[in-house]
């Protein structure tokens, strides 16, 4: 048969009406009423109703199509009619109709519960609304690259396979590696730091593992990591570019994804607010102040956890950050800040809604001896970043960098209560199948 496929999405309209359309793609719901199937069918781009009547196709297809279970594959061509009963306002009254793959009782049925759903992931991602989102991700993947290449930084690639911790030794994951152990990466930022000497301003997007222990809304233990690192750039030039590179994405998902958001009953004023890189900033001391009063018991050199940031989300309608941590509570390549040496040079941008940190930054420590002491106070022997001490010794230069959670920023953009859903295949304690 020779046929021109169309997508669904591009079909809906009033050009195709009268006009003999074909499509191909799977059934998602459907009835037989008297000699008429009616079978909506999905491809990745909508759902549309399709009418199988027995006048025209014969018996044969309206019973197995009776039989058939959802989410079997199909080819049809038919008219387009415009029927205000049909979700989106057409029908297709079809001519031909192909079951290409068969379906018998389809496990998702509509009512079940998460870690079946879970289990079924390889079949629960047919959903409208995990296909919406992904849609959604697709845009923050494809503006973040484009963000760094129009903007003249390098894309480079750093290993994933690592010998050292970047990220507290705690969230490492050894592997075995030949007769030696190795990790798999947290962050690429130490590679990436020997890279700015040969090209300046250079940016990776690349897998992040984390064995973290406990199971949180916004923790895997695999997350796709934008990271980026420039010389000669200090802390206030760094979060200016993580505020211009955040706007952009929104922007653009604003742009590309309406109808995802719409479907997702996202509301927009706040993502629209967040179009302008204007974010503003607080310091840790002040965060402090604030939550203290309101009445959380918090002191000063304790860290922000999920609770204390989504309290600090309610003073705010964009993204914001916050800057100055106290040096204990963040990683030894922070630079000590020169007026106050208690605190570090290290921002966090926080999506606003409750959501919470989804960007960590910081000027980077440029002198040997204190870098050298820094690593030794955490708790780290300084041999195995031997390599890394050795970009002080030889032209160090002043420096920042930072580190972007995709599936963080894909979750408070798309409006997600728990960030597996900003993943086709979540890893997390507990998790790797399928
Ligand atoms: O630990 S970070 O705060 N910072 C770093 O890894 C730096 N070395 C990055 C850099 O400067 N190049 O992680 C950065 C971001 C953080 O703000 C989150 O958005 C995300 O990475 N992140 C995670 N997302 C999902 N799951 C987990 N477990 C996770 N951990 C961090």
């Amino acid at each position: 048969m020779v046929a021109e496929w169309k997508h669904i999405e591009d079909i809906m309209s009033e050009e195709y009406v009268g006009k003999r359309v074909c499509i191909r793609g799977w059934i998602y719901r459907k009835s037989v009423v008297g000699g008429k199937a009616f079978v909506r069918v999905r491809d990745s781009t909508g759902v549309i109703q399709v009418v199988v009547d027995r006048e025209v196709l014969g018996d044969e297809i309206v019973k197995t199509l009776k039989d058939m279970g959802l989410e079997a594959s199909v080819k049809t061509c038919g008219i387009l009619v415009k029927q205000p009963r049909a979700p989106g306002g057409y029908e297709i009254h079809t001519d031909y109709f192909e079951i290409v793959g068969t379906s018998r009782d389809f496990p998702i049925k509509g009512n079940e519960g998460i870690e079946y759903l879970l289990d079924h992931r390889h079949l629960w991602l047919r959903s409208r609304r995990l296909t919406e989102i992904m849609k959604i991700k697709h845009t923050v993947l494809k503006a973040g690259r484009d963000y760094f290449i129009e903007n003249n930084w390098w894309e480079v690639t750093p290993p994933i396979l690592t010998a050292s911790a970047v990220e507290g030794g705690a969230t490492l994951f050894p592997v075995k590696y030949f007769d030696k152990t190795a990790y798999l990466s947290q962050s690429a930022q130490l590679y990436l730091e020997v890279l700015i000497y040969s090209l300046e301003k250079v940016w990776s997007l690349t897998p992040s593992f984390r064995a973290e222990k406990s199971r949180t809304r916004r923790h895997l233990a695999e997350y796709w990591h934008l990271e980026a690192e420039a010389a000669w750039y200090n802390m206030e030039d760094m979060m200016k570019v993580t505020a211009e590179l955040v706007a952009y994405i929104v922007d653009k998902v604003l742009e590309s994804n309406r109808r995802q958001l719409e479907f997702l009953g996202r509301k927009l004023d706040v993502l629209k607010r967040s179009r302008e890189p204007n974010y503003p900033a607080i310091k840790y001391d002040e965060a402090i102040s604030i939550l203290q009063k309101k009445g959380v018991n918090i002191e000063w050199g304790d860290d922000l956890g999920a609770d204390e940031e989504r309290i600090l989300t309610q003073e705010f309608e964009t993204p914001f950050f916050i800057t100055h941590f106290p040096k204990d509570i963040k990683s030894f390549y922070m630079k000590m800040d020169a007026n106050d040496p208690r605190v570090v040079l290290g921002f966090d941008l926080l999506a606003p809604e409750g959501y919470g940190e989804i960007i960590g930054g910081s000027e980077r420590e440029d002198n040997y001896e204190v870098l050298y002491q820094r690593i030794i106070e955490q708790g780290y022997d300084p041999s195995n970043y031997k390599w890394y001490l050795d970009l002080r010794k030889y032209g160090s230069v002043p420096h920042s960098g930072f580190g972007l959670g995709i599936e963080r920023l894909v979750m408070w953009i798309a409006g997600l209560d728990h960030i597996r859903d900003a993943i086709p295949f979540p890893r997390y304690r507990g998790r790797i199948y399928p």
